[in-house]
Formats: C-alpha cells, structure tokens, sequence
C-alpha cells in the first residue's frame, strides 16, 4: 500500500532549493516519489506507509535546510 502526504515547505528561494528537497526526501528509505512546487511550497511525497512517515518526511526536510509541516 501507498500514501501521498502534502507537506508546507518553507525557506525555498530558488529552483535549485527545488532540488535538493526533493532529492532529500527521495533518499528516505520508503519514499516512492516526490515532487515540490516553488510557487506553491508544497511537496507532495508518496510513500510506503509500512516503512516511513510524515515525521521522518519532515524531519528530512528541516535536516536539508528548509521548513517543514504537514499541510491542511
Ligand atoms: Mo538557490 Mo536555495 O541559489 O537553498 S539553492 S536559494
């Protein structure tokens, strides 16, 4: 089973900030997918709910260099 979260991500100025969120949480064990929106800074992570979840996600975020919480 899978699961998508949406995260608020906060601090992300540049197309590269982009980046390196998304290739940080791409590297926890666990994560099928991710994928962040500068416009919108959110990030919409897919998950295998048996292995990680949205604290690890965040925890990877803010471990990266940016804000993170789960979105409304
Ligand atoms: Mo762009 Mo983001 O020069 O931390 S990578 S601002």
């Amino acid at each position: 089973m899978t699961k998508t979260i949406e995260l608020d991500v906060g601090g992300m100025t540049c197309a590269a900030c982009v980046g390196r969120v998304e290739r940080g949480l791409k590297k926890v064990d666990g994560v099928l997918g991710a994928s962040v929106n500068l416009a919108t800074e959110r990030a919409s992570v897919t998950f295998d709910p048996a292995v990680t979840g949205p604290e690890a996600l965040i925890a990877r975020v803010q471990d990266t260099g940016y804000e993170a919480r789960t979105a409304e």
